[in-house]
């Protein structure tokens, strides 16, 4: 038997269950007796917390406009993958708020994939200034037809089992062959003379606020030595093209940072190429041109592991005039796991935030000294 009390119950919990699946169901219903709703149509407006009002207009500062006043024909030259987009972020808000806040100069992404929205919309989302995103044609990026694909696989297997790094990659080494004959190439970079190029996930420690893009043909923040292993015969096609081409090699070139007996054999020193600030048409003269085109014939890219750093750099140091070549002082940057740093007064009007005490100038690894002895 049911007591009348017990009626009015069931009542109640049908109708709060039917009032639940109404409000998931109904969005219009949902609304009109949400708690909030109810409370708004006594009060007159919706209650929130104050921060959701924003800051005033009036208490914003005026943006001020680029503070340089003489434009270099430049741009930031960023190769990536979609899942690339995080470690980019990070290097290129550094980009933006040490440096290019005040002078606004464009970037191109370059990509052998097409770009995602998600990438576009976020890397947009970070500047005013121009942002081109670019894709890269297969028949520049992947492993030529002609390259021995045996030779090759053969090759990638031995540097595993020696554990060179990247050793067994093919995509690495269609970057490494892009960077060092391609990039420059590219049509939305056929408008610009000079590049700065960034990489994922560096760090950038100084403000810069003088135009870094001056009229050198190729600047560099750090230099090391290379993995002999992975450019074992690079030097013997450097020495033949050389004795071929030897009206190309510039006379007061950088010779001496590259090798210690007269260009007999390589010293393995090379501008680490993750930071590069440089001049395009350097790479798209003549000399260069057909520099990497003879290397590019030997195959060496996929036969051995050759580097993009240890191709610039020689291509820089041998076609170049050695005061063409800038070191970067000034500006603090770490890709892991190294790190320049600048030092006493420089680090101070830079602001920078590295502990001078890491820095990689000086160390036994560094080719810093060399370049330093050219002069
Ligand atoms: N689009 C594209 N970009 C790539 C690919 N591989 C590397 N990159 C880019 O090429 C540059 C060099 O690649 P990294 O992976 O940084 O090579 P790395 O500097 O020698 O090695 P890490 O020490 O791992 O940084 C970076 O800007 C990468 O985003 C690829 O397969 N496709
Ligand atoms: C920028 O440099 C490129 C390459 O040298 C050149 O074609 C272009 O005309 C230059 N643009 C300006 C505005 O000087
Ligand atoms: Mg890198």
């Amino acid at each position: 038997m049911m007591t009348p009390m017990r009626y009015v119950v069931l009542v109640l919990v049908i109708i709060i269950s039917l009032h639940f699946i109404l409000s998931f169901s109904h969005e219009e219903y949902g609304r009109a007796t949400s708690l909030s709703h109810i409370t708004e149509q006594f009060s007159g407006s919706k209650p929130h917390p104050p921060y959701q009002e924003g800051v005033p207009d009036d208490r914003y500062v005026e943006q001020k406009p680029p503070i340089q006043t003489r434009k270099a024909n430049a741009t930031f030259v960023i190769l990536a993958r979609n899942g690339d987009l995080n470690g980019v972020i990070t290097s290129m808000k550094q980009v933006e708020d040490r440096f290019n806040k005040g002078f606004q100069y464009p970037y191109v992404f370059l990509n052998e994939e097409p770009f995602s929205e998600e990438f576009k919309e976020r890397i947009s989302a970070m500047t005013d200034s121009k942002v081109e995103f670019g894709l890269i044609s297969k028949d520049q990026w992947l492993q030529p037809s002609w390259i021995d694909e045996d030779k090759a696989a053969a090759s990638r297997k031995d540097m595993i089992d020696h554990n060179v790094i990247y050793g067994g990659s093919v995509p690495y080494r269609n970057m490494c062959r892009y960077n060092s004959g391609f990039f420059y190439r590219h049509p939305l970079l056929h408008k610009y003379k000079y590049y700065w190029r960034v990489e994922p996930d560096v760090t950038f420690f100084c403000d810069l606020h003088y135009d870094a893009y001056q009229k050198k043909v190729y600047g560099f923040t750090i230099s090391l030595y290379e993995y002999p292993a992975t450019i074992p015969t690079l030097w013997n096609a450097v020495k033949e093209f050389i004795a071929s081409n030897p009206g190309l090699v510039e006379h007061d070139n950088a010779m001496r940072f590259i090798s210690d007996d007269g260009g007999e054999t390589y010293n393995n020193c090379h501008f680490w190429s993750n930071f590069e600030i440089g001049d395009l048409d350097f790479w798209r003269g003549e000399a260069y041109s057909k520099f990497f085109d003879f290397l590019d014939e030997k195959g060496g890219f996929y036969y051995e592991r050759w580097g993009d750093a240890p191709v610039h750099s020689i291509g820089a140091a041998l076609f170049a005039k050695k005061e063409q070549i800038h070191f970067f002082n000034d500006i603090g940057y770490r890709h892991n796991p190294f790190q320049h740093c600048p030092q006493g007064d420089l680090h101070k009007k830079g602001k920078c935030w590295c502990n001078p005490k890491e820095n990689f100038d000086y160390e036994w690894y560094s080719c810093l000294k060399r370049y330093d002895a050219l002069f």
